[in-house]
């Protein structure tokens, strides 16, 4: 490919665009990609260095863990907590907020992530992918549970690394979403998907059909009503995929529109919805958005949820804006 921009010269690029910034922002990125590749490096090398399999371990959730979940959260610590540009952290993989070591500075941003996203398609060697958020924080102090309950609305940037085929980093600050491939002759993600744009209109689907018996109203008249097809008051055909993979459902959306609905459903009562707010639900919804789709609960936009607890757990529908608007509008009628 010539003239290959590379995710650093895309990162300075854009800072030289607001004159007077710091440069932390853009070495704050830097960081999470350095740690991304080493991520990327070890799900690729896979049994080959004994890195699959369970821990034999629960995280918070009550999720059994596997050895990847745990390895790449070691991974994406010991990548930021010495660098002085974060006031803490939060992991999909402990409990409390993750404190920056007493030896080191703190910086005036948080980073929230899910260290390896679709965990149980590891060892069936599917895709998977790591996610994370960030948010401003008062600076220079240790980050307190509270200062990560902010809206998603409030995310300065958010982004999704897809250890697919390629491996790949999905990534907005607020202005469009922009794709990078990983080149892994020269270790350096490169500009391949500038401006990332959703079709606001969609014929595909992503929902796990198991359970169905469990949803509400809405979602069984929606669904019901795509897989009705010509037949039915959509006059249209619709195909379906599941990948159980997060962020690989986002990307397939990205390149090609759908939708994807995780809703409420009654299986367990003690958990009512499956993915987690702050950095699942939340960088995805930054990252549609801004290429021109929608994130609802089926109630309320994404971002503006009020977060109440760390790992809180929301519904998700998200993806082409004339899907999820009618999803909405089906809920809002119920
Ligand atoms: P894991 O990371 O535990 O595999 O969960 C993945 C996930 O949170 C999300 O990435 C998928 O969309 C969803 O769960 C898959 O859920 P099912 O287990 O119902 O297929």
């Amino acid at each position: 490919m010539a003239n290959k921009v590379t995710m650093t010269q895309f990162l300075i690029e854009q800072q030289r665009e607001y004159p007077g910034t710091s440069g932390t922002f853009t070495m704050l990125l830097n960081d999470i990609v350095t740690a991304c590749k080493q991520i990327s490096h070890k799900v690729n090398r896979g049994n080959l260095i004994g890195v699959l399999g369970s821990a034999e371990s629960e995280n918070v959730q009550g999720e059994v863990q596997k050895k990847l979940d745990i390895i790449t959260h070691e991974i994406m610590v010991e990548a930021l907590d010495w660098t002085g540009h974060l006031a803490g952290m939060l992991s999909e993989e402990v409990d409390e907020p993750i404190k920056i070591p007493p030896q080191y500075p703190k910086g005036k941003y948080l980073v929230l992530f899910d260290p390896l996203d679709g965990s149980s398609n590891i060892d069936i060697n599917l895709t998977v992918g790591t996610i994370f958020s960030i948010l401003r924080c008062r600076e220079g102090v240790d980050a307190e549970p509270e200062d990560f309950l902010r809206k998603g609305a409030e995310q300065v940037c958010a982004g999704f690394v897809l250890y697919g085929p390629s491996t790949m980093m999905v990534l907005t600050t607020g202005h469009g979403v922009n794709g990078f491939t990983l080149d892994q002759d020269i270790g350096e993600f490169i500009l391949t998907h500038r401006n990332m744009t959703i079709p606001e209109d969609t014929r595909e689907f992503a929902i796990n059909m198991s359970n169905q018996r469990f949803w509400e109203e809405p979602v069984r008249r929606y669904i019901d009503e795509c897989v009705q097809g010509t037949d039915g008051p959509r006059g249209k055909n619709f195909n379906m995929r599941w990948i159980a993979s997060l962020v690989a459902e986002v990307y397939r959306i990205l390149t090609r529109g759908g939708v994807f609905l995780y809703p409420y459903d009654s299986r367990d009562p003690k958990k009512p919805y499956k993915l987690r707010l702050l950095y699942e639900a939340n960088p995805v919804a930054f990252i549609v958005e801004q290429a021109g789709g929608a994130c609802s609960t089926g109630r309320e936009r994404m971002l503006d949820v009020k977060p109440q607890s760390l790992h809180q757990r929301v519904p998700v529908i998200l993806g082409s804006k004339d899907e999820v608007e009618r999803i909405v509008k089906y809920h809002l009628e119920g």
